[in-house]
C-alpha cells in the first residue's frame, strides 16, 4: 500500500517534471514564432532593384540616363540599329518597339552568354526570364530599359526567343573606354 502511494507519486512527480520539461522547451519556440509573425509585414515591401555587375555593365537609374536610343525590332529578325557606340560609365535608355506580328526581345550580353542563353531558350522555348539587362516587348509594343555600361568592350544585343538569334537576330554594342574618343 505504502510502496503503491510512493510509486504513484513518483510517477506522478516524473509526469509534472515532463510537462515543465515541455512547456520549456514549447515556450520559447512559441514566443519566437509570435515574436517573427509580429515583425512580419503584411504586405510584401517592393524591394529596390538588385543591381548586379555583370560583364557587360549594371542595371541603371533612368535619372541618370542622358541620351536614348530608339530601337526598332522587325519580323525579319532584325534590329534598327544594328550597331550602338557607347561611352564607358555611360548609362543608356533604350526604347524598344516591335514593328512586327511575333513577340521580340531585346537582351544585352557578351557573345558567349547571349549564345549559351539562346541555346537553353531552344530547349525551354517556354523558359520564364526578367533581367534589367533585358525587354520583352511583345507585337506592336515598346518596352523600356536603362543599362550603364561601365565596363569596356564589345557586346550584343540580342533577340533570344527561339529561332531569331540563330536567324541573326542580334546586334553589336561598342563601349569605348573611358578618357578616349
Ligand atoms: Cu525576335
Amino acid at each position: 500500500m505504502n510502496e503503491t502511494t510512493t510509486t504513484m507519486d513518483g510517477r506522478r512527480a516524473a509526469l509534472t517534471r515532463m510537462a515543465a520539461t515541455a512547456a520549456a522547451l514549447t515556450l520559447p519556440l512559441l514566443a519566437s514564432r509570435a515574436r517573427a509573425h509580429t515583425d512580419k509585414p503584411h504586405a510584401p515591401k517592393a524591394g529596390p532593384v538588385v543591381k548586379e555587375q555583370k560583364d557587360w555593365g549594371i542595371a541603371g537609374d533612368a535619372k541618370n540616363a542622358k541620351r536614348s536610343i530608339a530601337v526598332g525590332m522587325a519580323d525579319s529578325m532584325r534590329f534598327t540599329p544594328e550597331r550602338i557606340e557607347v561611352r564607358q560609365g555611360e548609362t543608356l535608355r533604350f526604347v524598344v518597339r516591335n514593328t512586327g506580328k511575333v513577340m521580340h526581345e531585346f537582351v544585352i550580353g557578351t557573345k558567349a552568354e547571349n549564345a549559351k542563353h539562346a541555346e537553353w531558350m531552344v530547349k525551354f522555348p517556354n523558359m520564364e526570364h526578367d533581367e534589367p539587362y533585358m525587354a520583352h516587348v511583345p507585337p506592336g509594343k515598346t518596352g523600356e530599359i536603362v543599362w550603364t555600361f561601365n565596363r569596356a568592350g564589345e557586346f550584343e544585343f540580342a533577340c533570344l526567343i527561339a529561332g531569331h538569334y540563330q536567324s541573326g537576330m542580334v546586334g553589336t554594342i561598342r563601349v569605348a573606354p573611358a578618357g578616349k574618343a
